[in-house]
């Protein structure tokens, strides 16, 4: 994390989910995305909640990237108060493996999105890729690295190949 004005805010819904949003976390240090990372639980501390995201265009936020587990109510209660755009994570739960976080954050009604990430740290780290390539739409530097990312990628899975056999 920086001292410059964070543009994504990484918000969960307990201290547990950091293991998962960590991977967004990276992701966006690894681009040099200014952002925070802080847990406003919806239903544990509503109040905050409804400040954070009221609060959000004001202070220069461009994406909130919103992971939370079981009634994962945090990424859809942020974007009815805010119009930034909101990128669910459904993470892990102990009892449904996330399809009950993934469900409930999926599930919007008409009018009121939120961009819907897979279960886990490849949501994660993909809602971070997503707030890059977001940013990235005007940032000429930022998309030049995006590229050399995706590239790096391909080369790596090229090179699974040879340790096949
Ligand atoms: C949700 O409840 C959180 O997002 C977390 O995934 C889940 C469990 O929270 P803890 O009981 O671990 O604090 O609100």
């Amino acid at each position: 994390m920086s001292n410059v004005s964070p543009l994504v805010g990484v918000v969960m819904g307990s201290s547990s989910d950091w293991e998962t949003m960590k991977h967004a976390a990276d992701i966006l240090s690894e681009f040099g995305i200014p952002f925070e990372a802080q847990v406003v639980s919806a239903h544990r501390m509503p109040d905050e909640m409804f400040a954070y995201a009221e609060a959000a265009e004001g202070r220069g936020l461009r994406a909130i990237i919103a992971g939370a587990g079981g009634a994962a109510h945090l990424p859809g209660m942020l974007a009815a108060k805010t119009p930034v755009p909101v990128l669910g994570v459904p993470v892990a739960s102990r009892h449904l493996q996330g399809v009950d976080s993934l469900h409930s954050i999926v599930q919007m009604p008409k009018g009121i999105p939120v961009a819907t990430f897979a279960i886990g740290t490849a949501g994660a780290g993909n809602a971070a890729l997503f707030a890059v390539a977001m940013l990235a739409s005007g940032d000429a530097a930022l998309r030049e690295k995006l590229a050399a990312y995706r590239v790096a990628q391909t080369e790596k899975a090229r090179a699974m190949t040879k340790d096949l056999v």
